[in-house]
């Protein structure tokens, strides 16, 4: 390779890392587009209103699909009551308050997504049929500054699935003691701290991705920076070929 050109491979590589350092961290969460061989989505929900619901096959994504759970152990909020949330704005819901009593502050942008204060929702996270994803991620923002159910240790776990249902991948948080007003603040906390932490699982052929919380958790949290990989996708054109080939050797 002549030197000038080598010179400038290596200017472009050097550019291309400086400005995937500076957005892989929060922008795209951890599933990254360079590690996607299929269709990568991301979804920062910046484009939604406040108290727009998130909930339902389409609402942020047209293939994924933000279910709300009952949370078993206590008050669990209204299921399906899930809405984009904006920091400084407490309609529908101040998820949480940071410092001052701010609502749902440090946010990743200014919009997000959560549900109701005091209460507490699980959450599943599945695809459009055929559907399945190699990597899943999303942000979890203000856990561990409040523990209201008491407990020593608090877990929150990410769980991917198979059409089998077996487990492909699992990212448990575990934090132990009381609260932590730095680490478990959105705003105060490092990165990968409880209080502005990222989920990922990853792995072959994940239709299904449940949240759950333990029956100690914080309940006033906000999510925000959604990521996937598509793998497999039946398109309408193949659905329709399948149609058409059932009825040929019908
Ligand atoms: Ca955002
Ligand atoms: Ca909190």
């Amino acid at each position: 390779m002549p030197q000038r050109i080598l010179r400038r491979s290596i200017l472009t590589t050097v550019l291309f890392l400086l400005t995937t350092a500076g957005t892989s961290s929060r922008a795209f969460a951890q599933c990254p587009p360079a590690a996607c061989s299929g269709t990568h989505a991301f979804i920062d929900f910046e484009s939604l209103t406040p108290g727009t619901t998130v909930e339902g096959l389409g609402a942020v994504h047209p293939d994924l699909r933000i279910a709300s759970v009952a949370w078993p152990f206590g008050p669990s909020c209204t299921v399906g009551s899930a809405a984009a949330i904006e920091e400084g704005v407490a309609t529908p819901f101040a998820a949480y308050g940071t410092a001052g009593a701010f609502p749902n502050g440090c946010l990743d942008g200014i919009r997000g997504f959560g549900d109701t204060q005091g209460c507490v929702l699980d959450y599943d996270y599945t695809f459009a049929p055929g559907v399945t994803v190699s990597c899943f991620s999303i942000r979890m923002l203000d856990y561990g500054d409040l523990f209201p159910f008491g407990g020593t240790t608090h877990t929150v776990t990410l769980t991917g699935y198979d059409a089998s249902s077996s487990q492909v991948s699992q990212d448990v948080l575990t934090m132990l003691g009381p609260v932590n007003l730095v680490s478990g603040d959105a705003c105060t906390a490092q990165a990968s701290d409880p209080g502005n932490h990222l989920f990922t699982v990853s792995g072959a052929g994940i239709v299904r991705v449940t949240l759950r919380f333990d029956a100690f958790p914080d309940p006033n949290v906000g999510y925000d920076d959604i990521s996937f990989c598509e793998e497999s996708r039946v398109t309408p054109t193949e659905r329709r070929a399948w149609g058409e080939l059932k009825v040929r050797y019908r």
